[in-house]
């Protein structure tokens, strides 16, 4: 039997401040149904892909950007799209914020995406690790980055999910940048890893990166396709948003690391791509077979050590005997 699926980036295009809701949700709409006529099973959209690109605004009251949070998923607004892709059968991931009160009653702020099945029901979610940029007011960037401020890191990690045919997972923007991501769903099998993503091609901590953020962008998710067998599929919310210029190339990789769809416009974009979910047991079995090569007993730095703790400039490490 045949495990090979359709499926879909949707790219979006920039999202302006007084985009509302149902505008968007239009927009994804049109993907999806672009998708069905692609016989696409699944198409995934980009991180925070309800809204603007907030955390570039700073407030001195968290609490005065929650209108750009979902209180709920699915919402009156956002319920059209699930009972489409009920409709069409076909799949979604889908990034946004998320505000929650929890069993403590506090406020708790997420960087989410959820995974919805063909029948319209959600089977998976994700909340962001690795929170980019910076907790202060910093006005002497030309916009901000203020993830930090708007979004806590979850420590929920990175599950993976039975769906689709195959294991699914997801991450979001500055994940795709840190192999312990791939690594965490390679451990557990992943074929299909879902990345939206909201990357500004002006880096203003070092902007001689601005020039490479197309290669940095493809570079980290070819090396993690690869390395752990896996298809990737990367989505841009691209193009320029309230005057700040992101990247698009969204695209979908396959398990050798070759990208074998890439999208060419910076605005809404459906690429598709047929994927062979078998495919990622040619580097699961042979080069990157974990159970026979991996040596968990010399990386215990990796998960015991967090910053770079170098070697006394005094004492020369010795060579082994
Ligand atoms: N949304 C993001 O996580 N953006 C970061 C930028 C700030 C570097 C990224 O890794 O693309």
């Amino acid at each position: 039997m045949t495990r090979t699926i359709t499926i879909a980036a949707g790219q979006l295009g920039p999202i302006a401040k007084d985009e509302s809701r149902s505008a968007v949700v239009e927009r994804l709409m049109d993907l999806l149904s672009q998708a069905a006529e692609a016989n696409c099973e699944l198409v995934a959209f980009p991180e925070l892909a309800l809204t603007t690109f907030f955390p570039r605004w700073f407030t001195e009251d968290i609490g005065g950007h929650d209108h750009y949070y979902e209180t709920e998923m699915p919402s009156a607004e956002t319920q059209p799209l699930f009972d489409l892709a009920k409709e069409l059968g076909v799949g979604f991931a889908l990034g946004y914020a998320e505000l929650l009160t929890d069993d403590s009653g506090a406020t708790r702020r997420f960087n989410t995406t959820v995974l919805v099945d063909q029948q319209g029901e959600i089977v998976g979610k994700f909340r962001k690790v690795h929170i980019p940029g910076h907790e202060s007011d910093e006005p002497w960037r030309p916009f901000q980055h203020l993830e930090r401020r708007y979004f806590e890191e979850s420590d929920a990690g990175f599950a993976v999910h039975r769906a689709f045919g195959g294991i699914v997972g997801m991450a979001t923007c500055n994940d795709r940048r840190w192999p312990e991501t791939y690594r965490e769903m390679g451990l557990q099998g992943v074929e299909l890893s879902l990345i939206g993503y909201n990357t500004p091609i002006h880096y203003a901590p070092d902007p001689g990166q601005n020039a490479l953020q197309g290669f940095h962008n493809h570079l980290c998710m070819q090396a993690g396709a690869y390395q752990n067998g896996t298809w990737v599929v990367g989505i841009a919310k691209g193009g320029t948003e309230e005057g700040v210029e992101s990247l698009a190339q969204s695209c979908i990789i396959a398990p050798s690391g070759q990208i074998v769809a890439q999208a060419v416009t910076t605005g809404d974009e459906l690429i598709v791509a047929k994927a062979d979910l078998d495919w990622c047991k040619q580097y699961k079995e042979t080069l990157f077979d974990f159970a026979r090569y991996r040596r968990p007993e010399v990386y215990q730095r990796i998960t015991t050590q967090k910053g770079v703790i170098e070697p006394p400039i005094d004492s020369p490490t010795e060579a082994p005997a």
